[in-house]
């Protein structure tokens, strides 16, 4: 079985040498309208909508060369909430009507944050392919209240890469989530945005320290240049995300 390694920081990933797919998961983080569409919650706080969409690019062409490594794992999140909100803590409730629209309460994209609403949908140039698993979480981290680890154990996973939004709030929870179970971990840098510059830039910088504190960080072109020879060539079918 082939496996390989990539060039990343602050160590060469992963930490144990060589990774073969089928010990591998790739996880994309919330890519969802509310957190990178026009009139998304994200949006409607009053942030900058093409800070987070910077990410969809370099998702996609991973996804591209992902989608054919044979046994590689391919996983979405979405984060949100059921529509009586019984899954809704009351600080969180209440910190996100601070900023209005609250989560549960409508917006141009239908009741933010709620599943099955338009906005909580992953968006259009993400969709999964079929075979791709989707786990829908309440919370920030994805391992919180989902069977993401139970999903992980069943298929042999050991090493993770991550991509997705926001890498300061969802991607850095999972990460470091993950991180405590024991999953060796790789963060796609150019893969995920925040909804500040400072804090994407910050939440990377935070991965290096004390020789790689939660994993390592990796961009989508070294990345790519890792897996494409463990890629299956194209056919016909096969189409760019
Ligand atoms: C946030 C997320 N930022 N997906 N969610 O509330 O990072």
């Amino acid at each position: 079985m082939e496996s390989f390694k990539i060039k990343a920081d602050p160590y060469p990933w992963p930490f144990d040498g060589e990774v073969e797919p089928r010990r591998l998961a790739l996880i994309v983080i919330d890519m969802q309208v509310d957190f990178c569409g026009q009139g998304g919650y994200v949006e409607s706080m009053g942030y900058d909508i093409g800070l987070t969409r910077a990410a969809i690019g370099p998702i996609r062409r991973t996804l591209h060369v992902a989608r054919r490594v044979p046994g590689l794992l391919i996983i979405h999140t979405r984060e949100g909430h059921r529509p009586e909100l019984v899954d809704l803590p009351a600080n969180k409730s209440w910190r996100s009507r601070r900023v209005c629209p609250g989560i549960g309460e409508p917006g141009p994209k239908g009741r933010i944050l709620v599943r099955g609403e338009p906005g909580w949908e992953l968006i259009p140039e993400l969709r999964p392919m079929p075979g791709e698993i989707v786990v829908d979480k309440p919370g920030k981290g994805s391992f919180y209240a989902t069977d993401l680890e139970h999903i992980l154990r069943t298929k042999g996973i050991t090493h993770l890469i991550l991509c997705g939004i926001t890498t300061d709030v969802c991607v850095h929870t999972t990460m470091r989530e993950a991180n405590d179970r024991g999953f060796e971990c790789a963060m796609i840098t150019d893969g995920t945005a925040a909804t500040e510059k400072r804090h994407h830039e910050a939440a990377i910088s935070m991965i290096s320290m004390q020789g790689g504190v939660f994993g390592a960080t990796v961009s989508s072109d070294d990345l790519i240049e890792a897996l494409e020879p463990l890629a299956m060539a194209r056919n016909g079918a096969e189409r760019m995300g």
